[in-house]
């Protein structure tokens, strides 16, 4: 019987809760547009940790407790936060060594669904090899899970599971999950111009007046960054 480490990928929160992989493991939570990869980019910008808030009331009653918070709804920054949602948020000085609370559409409650799993990461194309590099070592099975759009398939998270899907694959991991190899598939349409892939997602058209193309640029660039946050307790922090 082969004991090589599996991976499961989840298109949706709803599947979440029908996946395969039991025991042990650990699960990559991704919402490409746009928390996992704005959380990626606060981390390698410096800010020390992140509190994922799943509802609106608790977001704003942290920021009423003097918290730092950076809150969106449908892609439109909240009125009490601080800032959105968008990388290119993050980037700010006096935001370097800061706890901060963040609540999103999609992203933050799929983060907080994550808690049976082992390790729960935050996955992005920015830290990708990073986080493939981290799995390998750890070489247990991993489920990917994407935040998808109101529980709907979306293309942005589903490549990414293909992208890091075949990382693992090349390295010893194997699957019986139809999602995965289909996954592959798709980060194999992509993969010679993904940005140009992704321009037709229907979550980069509805953010298209929110969005820079800057900011759209550093989401799909691969490597940028090696940070690897993880959930330990109520907080995301950096792996140790
Ligand atoms: O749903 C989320 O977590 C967000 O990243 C959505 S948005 O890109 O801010 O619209």
């Amino acid at each position: 019987m082969s004991t090589d480490p599996t991976v499961e990928v989840c298109f949706s929160p709803k599947l979440y809760g029908h996946k395969l992989t039991d025991g042990k493991f650990i699960t990559v939570v991704v919402d490409i547009l746009r928390a996992t990869t704005s959380i990626c980019a606060a981390f390698d910008h410096g800010v020390k940790e992140i509190i994922p808030v799943s509802g609106l009331d608790e977001a704003k009653e942290m920021k009423q407790n003097g918290y730092f918070v950076a809150c969106e709804r449908n892609g439109e920054i909240m009125d009490f936060a601080d800032i959105g949602n968008s990388a290119s948020d993050f980037l700010r000085d006096d935001l370097k060594g800061k706890t901060l609370v963040f609540s999103t559409t999609n992203g933050t409650k799929t983060i907080n669904m994550a808690r049976d799993a082992r390790e729960a990461l935050i996955g992005s194309f920015v830290n990708i090899q990073a986080l493939a590099d981290y799995l390998i070592e750890k070489n247990e099975n991993v489920v990917i899970f994407c935040a998808a759009w109101k529980s709907l398939f979306n293309l942005e998270d589903s490549v990414f599971a293909g992208a890091l899907s075949e990382l693992l694959f090349d390295n010893g991991f194997s699957t019986d999950c139809d999602s995965a190899l289909g996954a592959v598939d798709l980060w194999h349409r992509a993969k010679p111009d993904l940005k140009k892939y992704l321009s037709k997602s229907s979550h980069r058209n509805r953010l298209k007046h929110l969005v820079s193309d800057e900011d759209f640029n550093y989401t799909v660039t691969l490597n940028s960054t090696k940070v690897i946050p993880v959930l330990k307790g109520d907080k995301l922090e950096l792996v140790s």
